[in-house]
């Protein structure tokens, strides 16, 4: 039985090899070695740091806003590891693992949340889409590019993620209706940290998961631990390859939990309590997997300390390239909508003037 129909949401299993305590499920194996292992892990290290830096620099002043991933590093490391190059990424807002994954240099990546339109510039060969942030409308440009590679004949996927909140959009439903249809090489992932801003999942849909949204569309949905590295790089693997190879798409639902607020903007403390993230907190993703490389006798403070160094140092550099960037002319957010600037863009863009 393939690991689809094993874990049809229907049955109401979740996926999972690594448990919270760093022990292999029984009969599971880890898909990774443990070079690998220790890789990505060092790579959930760098991700965790640049984006509480992110935190800080917003807090300073010196970034607009800021949507931490803090929790969700596993989803985004796990899936972004199953792709192969010519693949392509579509991310929302909360994305810094798997763009930093893909290659994005983290320079650009904070260039653009200073404000900076040139961040969302990805260097030639990076296949990583600019950040969405009209929730879930980049689900319909996945299906698209996924639809005109397979019309061209090329064996490219492509990755898109969103939240649990994005499942209720009406472009969600367009996609995967579209996708369903269409085969298209499409891989959904929905990090279901949970909330959408201050709305909890209980109050997002009646459905009993969300991966089960998969089979009104015709195709494979799953359940995976979305703290689960192992788990999660095994699944979207296995939706990677039977895209390629012509079987469709997948919407894949990962459990996880965000710790940060929504964005900068919000505060947390008002519509979730303590007693609601306490039991989250022994599920955090780099948690398990520190006590599974412990136990292998590939982690210790030593290596912790190293890792650590080594990823301040070049978020130190990140910062500094990424500010020594002149910030454009308030001029180009009005140039470019239209080959020439209308009349009521040139009248905003006098009004913006003056009142600078
Ligand atoms: C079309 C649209 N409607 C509303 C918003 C405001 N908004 C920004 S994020 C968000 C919630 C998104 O929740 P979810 O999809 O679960 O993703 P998460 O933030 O949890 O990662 C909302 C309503 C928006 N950006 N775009």
């Amino acid at each position: 039985m393939s690991l689809f129909e094993d874990y049809n949401p229907l049955k109401g299993k979740m996926f999972q090899i690594l448990k919270p305590d760093g022990m292999l499920q029984p009969g599971e194996k880890s898909p990774l070695n443990d070079q690998e292992t220790l890789d990505l892990y060092q790579k959930m290290v760098f991700i965790r740091l640049a984006d509480q830096r992110a935190l800080m620099l917003q807090r300073q002043g010196r970034f607009g806003t800021y949507a931490p991933i803090w929790g969700q590093e596993a989803c985004q490391v796990g899936s972004a590891y199953a792709l192969q190059k010519g693949d392509w990424v579509f991310p929302a807002f909360r994305e810094i693992g798997a763009t930093l994954m893909m290659g994005i240099p983290l320079k650009n990546f904070y260039l653009y949340w200073m404000g900076n339109e040139m961040g969302s510039r990805a260097p030639e060969g990076i296949n990583v889409m600019p950040v969405s942030v009209p929730v879930g409308t980049q689900t319909l440009h996945a299906v698209g590019a996924a639809w005109a590679a397979k019309l061209k004949g090329h064996k490219v996927v492509t990755l898109v993620f969103f939240g649990d909140g994005a499942t209720s959009k009406g472009d969600f439903h367009e996609a995967m209706n579209f996708a369903g249809v269409f085969k298209t090489p499409t891989i959904f992932f929905c990090q279901n940290n949970q909330f959408a801003i201050s709305v909890p999942r209980s109050l997002q849909t009646a459905s009993k998961t969300l991966a089960q949204k998969a089979i009104a569309y015709g195709f494979d949905g799953i359940q995976v631990d979305g703290n689960d590295l192992f788990a999660v790089f095994t699944v979207t693997n296995e939706a990677v390859e039977q895209a390629r190879s012509g079987g469709g798409p997948t919407l894949i639902e990962g459990v996880t939990f965000r710790f940060g607020p929504h964005t900068t903007a919000d505060d947390p403390t008002k519509y979730r309590t303590e007693e609601e993230i306490g039991p989250w907190k022994p599920l955090d993703p780099m948690v398990r997997l520190r006590l599974y490389l412990k136990e292998k006798g590939l982690w210790n403070e030593k290596v912790e300390s190293r890792m650590t160094e080594e990823a301040q140092k070049e978020i130190d550099q990140a910062v500094k390239d990424a500010e020594a960037v002149p910030m454009p002319d308030v001029e180009e957010i009005f140039k470019y909508v239209f080959a020439e600037m209308t009349p009521p863009l040139k009248e905003q863009l006098e009004y913006l003037k003056s009142t600078l």
